[in-house]
């Protein structure tokens, strides 16, 4: 099964609902200009072509702008009273929240030089006003969707393709919320490798790395596609199961638990075998998510302490 590879559009699908994106959801622009006119007209264009934006006209609202709305893309105006446009760029650039937010200016500054001055400052692009309706929505369109797909693929583990910790966490939290509201049960389910560090010692980091990877793809093929899977740190996995029963869960790792002692791992010459210890919690016991994870740790470390190669609720 380790010939198959990372399952990532329905990864993707699954960070879509994490934050809270489906295919069709409107791109989001945070127009800044202090010309409030010109910007509503901008912003009735982008309607047009579904794009949903907000008009700020004062450049101090920016940053609170940011954290309300979470656009995928900024345009700003290159003159403004009070605050130039790279000069706001370079505000936006200091927030680690904000390091790769496409930051587009949208100026009737028609000098190639003073554009080129206001890129080395800080700013991704450049649109000159005025900026007919199809180029503009063209424009936006394109940098907004890499801009999303760029998120997308941070949210991702390098290693394993699988969920990172942050989103994980988050997912978490949409399960049991959902959970509470619908009365229905989700589990999550903390994996961690047995004496993961023998065999990073006995065979080397890179055969450590395949066997995290094997499990991964293992997780990914075993489980349902509504299940969630991340890499919680380096040899810890956590699953979210939605509508799932405790006994349910537990017998489903149980499965995936059995397959994986008896899989196979090639190192070099030798062959070896490797186990994990899960531990098993459910939304109807615990909240809030905090406590959800910790319920499955500690059952978990249960695990390991009764022997390991074993799941615990
Ligand atoms: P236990 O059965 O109690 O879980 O023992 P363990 O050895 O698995 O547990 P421990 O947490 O002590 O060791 C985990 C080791 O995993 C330590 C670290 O060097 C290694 N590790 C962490 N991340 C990675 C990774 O990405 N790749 C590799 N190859 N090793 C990693
Ligand atoms: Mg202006
Ligand atoms: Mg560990
Ligand atoms: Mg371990």
């Amino acid at each position: 099964f380790f010939a198959h590879p990372v399952d990532v559009p329905s990864l993707e699908r699954h960070l879509r609902q994490l934050v809270n994106l489906p295919q069709q959801d409107p791109y989001r622009v945070l127009i800044v200009d202090d010309d409030l006119e010109l910007a509503e007209h901008f912003r009735l264009t982008l309607k047009g072509a579904g794009i949903e934006s907000r008009v700020i006209t004062a450049p101090r609202d920016v940053l609170r702008g940011l954290r309300d709305f979470v656009p995928d893309l900024v345009l700003i105006d290159i003159n403004m009273p009070g605050c130039s446009g790279p000069e706001l760029a370079r505000l936006i650039r200091f927030d680690d929240d904000w390091l790769r937010i496409p930051l587009v200016y949208l100026s009737a500054e028609s000098d190639v030089h003073r554009q080129a001055q206001a890129l080395a400052q800080a700013g991704d692009d450049f649109l000159v006003k005025p900026i007919a309706d199809v180029a503009l929505v063209a424009a936006v369109t394109a940098r907004a969707q890499r801009s999303r797909q760029l998120s997308l693929a941070l949210a991702r583990d390098g290693l394993t393709g699988l969920i990172k910790h942050p989103a994980i966490k988050e997912l978490i939290e949409i399960e049991q919320a959902r959970s509470e509201r619908t009365g229905s049960e989700a589990c999550v389910v903390m994996i961690d490798i047995d004496r993961f560090k023998s065999i990073n010692d006995t065979y080397g980091h890179g055969t450590g790395d395949y066997v995290i990877r094997l499990l991964a793809n293992l997780l990914r093929q075993r489980l349902r596609r509504v299940d969630h899977v991340g890499r919680y740190g380096g040899e810890e996995f956590v699953a979210v199961l939605p509508s799932c029963s405790l006994e349910h869960a537990r017998e489903a790792i149980e499965r995936i638990r059995v397959s994986f002692s008896q899989l196979e791992c090639v190192a070099a010459r030798e062959t070896f075998n490797v186990t994990f210890s899960a531990g098993v919690a459910s939304t109807l016991d615990w909240q809030p998510a905090e406590a959800l994870l910790e319920a499955a740790d500690r059952a978990m470390y249960d695990a390991k302490q009764g022997g390991r190669n074993q799941t615990r609720v």
